[in-house]
């Protein structure tokens, strides 16, 4: 294995522009990249941030008692959830439940989180990577937080007004949703989303050979969360971004060659970005043009090679991430296996698309080499792009401008620094970055390895979440914050995009389910404490003020399933409760003025404590009751 600093002792040559021999990585040199980076470039920035002043070292600080300026939504990655912190402080604000099961909330045993992730639903683990806000003419509109689930092959939508998932979709026929992006412009009708894996059609059991495998693209209506269209593709599908104008979307493919095997994926010096045009497709679906997939009835066209629907874009290789310029002028593929980033001009498409051009790499306008393992790219909004360097270890930050002079001859270095992180990052992601808003100022570096940055915690490490100020002409590194497994990614919003409830209102259709079946049995969920029975079912219904439930007691039969209802009068901010049946793997949160409940069996004769777990009051060890079970 090349030590780190043979890697990089050609830096000079590639800040020329000029071509390297690093122009393409192999598996070898990815296979040793854990170790790449070692305690040297720790030392290092320890002794560059100590030597910063001290108003630049605090800039990031947020005082007690002060508000941080950003939301940062973090993907929880393999814990299934989405992360709120406040940015600049990398404080952790909230973790919001999604595809996981949470015993705080009583996420995934809750009725009204059934709703949502379904009564039958025996999933309970979740890959999430790419949390992404709803846009209304490229700009936040805080309404929805959308993330998919690799693991799953879904998609989820959370309520920005109240932190919650309200929908989780299925994705039809495709394994693995990876890469995620809201429509922009004029606002997030769809939410599209790559299906990364290729399965036979039908996928069951009767063709193993997968020589007419394929996978898909997937357009997600953003109110009803049903599957609106998906388009069969060549290749795989890995990261996608949106255009400014609502018509274009673009896709990485990494396994252009369909193949099987790690070698197999690595054969082609190029792969592609496949773009699609959204208004011709919803043109050829208007038009009948489509089929339909097993017993899915979402219309499926083919987007194959050779289709209007769609262009390749040779771009080198193995491309992992896409980036949209905040002016909506270039898709950025990022290289990985090759040192470059390929600029795509999207004012080019319409010519590419009308057959106008030669040849697709004609919509190519620079291929900067930046250093090696290009993940993913973000930018200032000033014209300068910060991309990973994965198997540097260092944020890359380019002109882009520059970068096209450079394509076109001119002898210019496009390159403006770049800084050590720690170690091996993923995503980056500057503030706004994905908008028009574009602010420049923040940029968080998610570096997949921190091996000495924090006090060990055994063979299983944390990530390494950087904070970068770049309001200057220098980057400089000014927190690490370490992150359970695995934020992928992370978006940033201005504190004023987000408008939250303080309490919940009593008609929100989060626990409509509830307020439909009391309604049913004569109860008035803000008043009652009833109990009914309905054969072997008995609905508990009870009110709560702090310190105390409005039922204490209540008597069942064992093997009654029972469900228990709780409505949170209180009126005060912050006064949650929690109801607790000790026993019967049964929790949750009742927050001001919601509606929680929860279904279970009584099966264990006798007497059974419930208890409030969320501190509510001086008296909240007191708030509990008893459940009394007769003996069959
Ligand atoms: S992916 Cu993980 S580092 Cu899922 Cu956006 Cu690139
Ligand atoms: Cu109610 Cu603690
Ligand atoms: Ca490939």
């Amino acid at each position: 294995m090349k030590k780190r600093d043979e890697l990089t002792k050609d830096a000079p040559e590639i800040a020329e522009g000029g071509l390297s021999r690093r122009r393409f990585m192999g598996a070898a040199a990815m296979a040793g990249v854990a170790g790449a980076a070692g305690l040297g470039t720790a030392v290092m920035s320890r002794e560059a941030f100590a030597a910063a002043s001290e108003e630049a070292r605090n800039k990031f600080a947020i005082h007690p008692g002060e508000l941080d300026e950003y939301y940062g939504f973090w993907s929880g990655g393999q814990s299934g959830e989405v992360r709120v912190l406040g940015v600049p402080s990398m404080r952790e604000l909230m973790r919001i439940p999604v595809f996981n099961l949470d015993g705080a909330t009583g996420w995934g045993l809750t009725n009204e989180s059934k709703d949502v992730l379904g009564h039958d639903n025996k999933v309970h683990n979740g890959d999430s990577h790419h949390p992404h806000i709803s846009m209304t003419d490229g700009r936040y509109d805080g309404k929805y937080l959308f993330i998919n689930d690799k693991a799953n092959s879904r998609v989820a939508r959370i309520r920005l007004d109240i932190m919650k998932c309200d929908k989780i979709t299925t994705i039809p026929n495709v394994q693995a949703i990876h890469g995620l992006r809201c429509q922009k412009v004029p606002h997030t009708k769809y939410v599209f989303c790559n299906a990364e894996f290729t399965i036979p059609h039908p996928n069951d059991g009767s063709d193993f050979s997968m020589e007419d495998s394929y996978t898909m693209f997937n357009a997600v209506d953003a109110e009803t969360m049903e599957v609106a269209w998906q388009v069969i593709v060549d290749g795989n599908l890995d990261n996608t971004d949106a255009d400014f104008t609502g018509k274009y979307f673009a896709s990485t493919c990494y396994n252009s060659e369909k193949a099987l095997d790690l070698a197999g994926t690595m054969r082609n010096d190029r792969d592609w970005a496949v773009v699609f045009n959204v208004p011709r497709i919803e043109q050829a679906i208007k038009n009948g043009n489509f089929k339909t997939l097993g017993d899915s009835k979402v219309p499926v066209v083919d987007g194959r090679h050779g289709s209007e629907l769609t262009r390749y874009i040779p771009v080198p290789k193995n491309p992992h991430g896409l980036n949209t310029s905040p002016d909506g002028k270039y898709f950025i593929a990022n290289g990985k296996l090759s040192p470059t980033c390929t600029v795509i001009a999207i004012d080019k498409l319409d010519d590419l698309f009308a057959g106008k051009l030669k040849d697709e790499r004609d919509v190519v306008v620079a291929e900067p080499e930046l250093g090696l393992g290009p993940l993913h790219t973000t930018y200032d909004g000033r014209g300068n792009a910060y991309t990973t360097l994965f198997i540097d270890s260092q944020v890359c930050k380019w002109n882009v401008a520059d970068a096209i002079r450079h394509y076109n001859g001119e002898k210019v270095n496009y390159i403006r620094q770049k800084l050590d992180v720690h170690y091996q990052p993923g995503h980056n992601h500057a503030s706004l970055t994905e908008t028009r808003d574009a602010d420049g100022k923040w940029l968080v570096v998610l570096s997949k390895f921190s091996k000495d940055r924090f006090l060990p915690v055994g063979p299983l490490h944390p990530e390494n979440d950087q904070l970068i100020d770049i309001s200057g002409e220098e980057m400089k590194l000014v927190h690490d914050g370490p992150a359970f497994a695995e934020p992928h990614d992370c978006i940033l919003v201005r504190r004023d995009q987000i408008k939250t409830k303080k309490i919940w209102e009593r008609n929100d259709p989060f626990f409509a389910s509830a307020r439909e079946q009391a309604e049913k049995d004569g109860v008035t969920l803000e008043m009652d404490n009833k109990i009914i029975r309905d054969g072997n079912k008995v609905r508990v219904y009870m009110t709560s003020v702090a310190p105390a439930y409005g039922t204490t007691e209540f008597k069942v039969k064992q093997g009654d399933e029972v469900t228990v209802y709780i409505t949170n009068l209180d009126m005060v901010e912050d006064v949650t409760h929690g109801f607790c049946m000790v026993n019967h793997g049964v929790a949750m949160e009742i927050s001001p003025q919601q509606t929680s409940s929860v279904t279970f069996v009584a099966d264990q004769p006798g007497v059974h404590w419930y208890y409030c777990n969320w501190f509510c009051h001086a008296l909240h060890m007191e708030m509990r009751g008893r459940m009394l079970v007769e003996p069959a």
